[in-house]
């Protein structure tokens, strides 16, 4: 792959954050072996036991507060840095790293840990506080009606016609540390190679995705997309 990238577009999942300390979902210790998705993350379960879900993201912000982006973020900045592509992440996972590393235009397609909506009026505001169904909206003043920014099981993904035009023009699509499960997400990669990207899938496994990619690297992201970023630098 030595063409000269103009266009590079990263899609990262919980993998790429695992080696900051981060569960991911779906291994055997990971978030979901410990609560069942239906329960926590769809429209219903919110609808049905606020505070439950409430608590769930409560739990985790502390956690996702004092996280640390690992050098696999930091590859990213070093490439926008020093590369000349247009280069952007898209991301399903809801913690900050990306932005704590320093990379740029990035969008949370699945939400940020930090936002809270007003399912009111639609106001979105960052708080790394507890909410919950008590609080009210800072903007409209209603109770009860502020939900963590984050998109559940059965709600739209948040920036997708950015992502469908970002998907249309790259030329290079990078997949780090996402298993290829979650729709829309994992069908991104169709959508880059029919538009003609050259796609690189970096994971610890193979994934239900991967006859998809041109290419895999498999191993821990801290360790591999380094060395990738170095290899693009190096035909920029
Ligand atoms: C939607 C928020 C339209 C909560 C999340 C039947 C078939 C197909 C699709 C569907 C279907 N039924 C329903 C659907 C649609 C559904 C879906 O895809 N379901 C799947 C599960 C079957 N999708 C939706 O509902 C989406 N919305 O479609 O809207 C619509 C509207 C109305 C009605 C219907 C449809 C909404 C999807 C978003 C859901 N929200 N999260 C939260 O985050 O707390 S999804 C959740 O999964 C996270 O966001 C996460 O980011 C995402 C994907 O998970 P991964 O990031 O991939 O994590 P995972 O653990 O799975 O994998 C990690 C990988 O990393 C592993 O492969 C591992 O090997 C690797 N790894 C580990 N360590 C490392 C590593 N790699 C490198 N280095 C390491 N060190």
């Amino acid at each position: 792959m030595s063409r000269k990238y103009k266009h590079i577009l990263f899609l990262t999942g919980a993998g790429i954050s695992a080696e900051s300390g981060l569960s991911t979902f779906r291994s055997e210790n990971g978030l979901w072996n410990n609560h069942r998705v239906e329960d926590v993350a769809t429209i219903d379960a919110y609808l049905r036991n606020p505070d439950y879900v409430h608590q769930f993201y409560n739990d985790m912000r502390p956690e996702l507060l004092k996280a640390v982006p690992n050098p696999a973020h930091l590859a990213i900045t070093e490439l926008q840095n020093n590369h000349p592509a247009q280069i952007d992440v898209v991301t399903q996972n809801v913690d900050t790293l990306h932005e704590k590393a320093g990379n740029k235009n990035i969008y949370h397609i699945h939400g940020q840990i930090n936002q809270i909506v007003c399912m009111n009026c639609g106001y979105v505001f960052e708080t790394w506080s507890d909410i919950n169904s008590e609080d009210k909206c800072e903007k409209c003043g209603i109770t009860g009606m502020l939900k963590p920014n984050i998109v559940f099981f059965g709600e739209n993904l948040l920036y997708m016609n950015k992502v469908d035009a970002l998907l249309k023009s790259c030329d290079l699509f990078v997949s780090v540390g996402t298993s290829g499960v979650v729709y829309p997400a994992a069908g991104f990669v169709q959508i880059a190679k029919m538009f003609g990207a050259d796609t690189i899938e970096l994971n610890m496994e193979k994934t239900s995705n991967n006859l998809l990619f041109d290419r895999h690297i498999y191993g821990p992201a801290g360790t591999t997309l380094p060395a990738l970023v170095k290899e693009l630098l190096e035909n920029k």
